[in-house]
This record gives C-alpha cells, sequence and structure tokens, in this order.
C-alpha cells in the first residue's frame, strides 16, 4: 500500500521583459526572494489563467501593461525535505505600454544581457536564462538543499511547452 504525501504543487508565474539587448528585472524588496533580481510574478488566483495571472502580477508589481506574451519555460523546484514543488510558468514579453515604476514589491532596473548580476539572482538563473535569451523553450526540475545550494537539476530544451 502506498501511502505518499501526493505532489503539493504550487504554480507560480515569472515574466521577464526582453527587449534584445537589455531586459527588465525588479530587486524584490519583501518576502520570498527578498534581496534578489529576478521577474516578475507571484500566485495564480482562483479563476485565472496562467498568463492573465503573469499579466496581472506585472502591472501591479513595476506599473506595465504587456501586450503579447510568449511562454518560455515551466520549472518545477524542489527543496529537500519538504513536500510541496514551486511550478514556475516563465514567460517572455518583448513590448508593453507605460513607464516601468517602483512598487513595494520591486525596484526596477534594465540590463544588458552581458551584464546580469547573476550574483544577486536565484542560482537556477545562471543555468536557464541563456535559453531564455536565446529564444530557446525549456523545461526543467531543480532540487534546493541548505542555503539555496542546487543538489540536483534538470533542463531541457523542448520544442513547445
Ligand atoms: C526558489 C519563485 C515569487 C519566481 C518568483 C518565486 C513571486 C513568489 N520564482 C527564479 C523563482 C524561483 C527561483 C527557486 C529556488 N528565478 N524565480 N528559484 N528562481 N516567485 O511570487
Amino acid at each position: 500500500m502506498l501511502c505518499g504525501l501526493g505532489n503539493m504543487k504550487k504554480l507560480l508565474t515569472l515574466c521577464i521583459i526582453h527587449q534584445h539587448p537589455k531586459i527588465l528585472l525588479g530587486m524584490k524588496k519583501r518576502g520570498f526572494g527578498a534581496g534578489r533580481w529576478n521577474g516578475f510574478g507571484g500566485k495564480i488566483a482562483a479563476a485565472e489563467t496562467i498568463e492573465d495571472a503573469a499579466k496581472r502580477e506585472v502591472r501591479e508589481e513595476v506599473g506595465i501593461k504587456v501586450e503579447d506574451l510568449d511562454k518560455m519555460g515551466i520549472i518545477d523546484f524542489e527543496f529537500k525535505g519538504k513536500p510541496e514543488v514551486l511550478q514556475v510558468h516563465i514567460f517572455r514579453s518583448n513590448n508593453f505600454s507605460g513607464e516601468p515604476a517602483e512598487s513595494e514589491e520591486m525596484k526596477p532596473q534594465w540590463f544588458h544581457v552581458d551584464e546580469i548580476p547573476f550574483k544577486e539572482m536565484w542560482p537556477d538563473d545562471i543555468h536557464w536564462l541563456p535559453l531564455f535569451l536565446g529564444g530557446k523553450k525549456f523545461k526543467g526540475r531543480f532540487l534546493f538543499g541548505e542555503s539555496d545550494v542546487i543538489l540536483e537539476q534538470e533542463l531541457t530544451e523542448v520544442r513547445e511547452i
């Protein structure tokens, strides 16, 4: 008889604005990931599509309206000793309206793709961002241990996500 705890998956969005050769990141000011540069994103509300959630989070966190979103990747993040899986749906946008503005959540800044602040980002980003910037779609899984160290990783380029 199998008695697993189940796959507690929490779906999250992450959207990076990419206007080559620059990307728009935000310094997370509070909560999970505070002190790190990242794209914009968060939880998906009930009765909301993942894409609508991604657009809403960008609007709430940096005050801009994204038009088109490209689905670029899905990554499952697991944490040793914890049952929950964070499934992050990663989007790219290259057009938006409005002017990026600081919010209580994020301080936005443009970065040249050759000057991405990987040392101040989640340690997985250095692995998948090159695929993202190359327009490649991907699926991945990262297992994190103590002090945000990557214990296991899988990352595969895919045709469709
Ligand atoms: C943590 C998960 C916050 C995207 C943003 C958290 C907004 C929560 N996000 C990147 C992650 C997670 C991650 C795993 C080890 N770049 N983004 N790595 N790496 N999410 O609401």
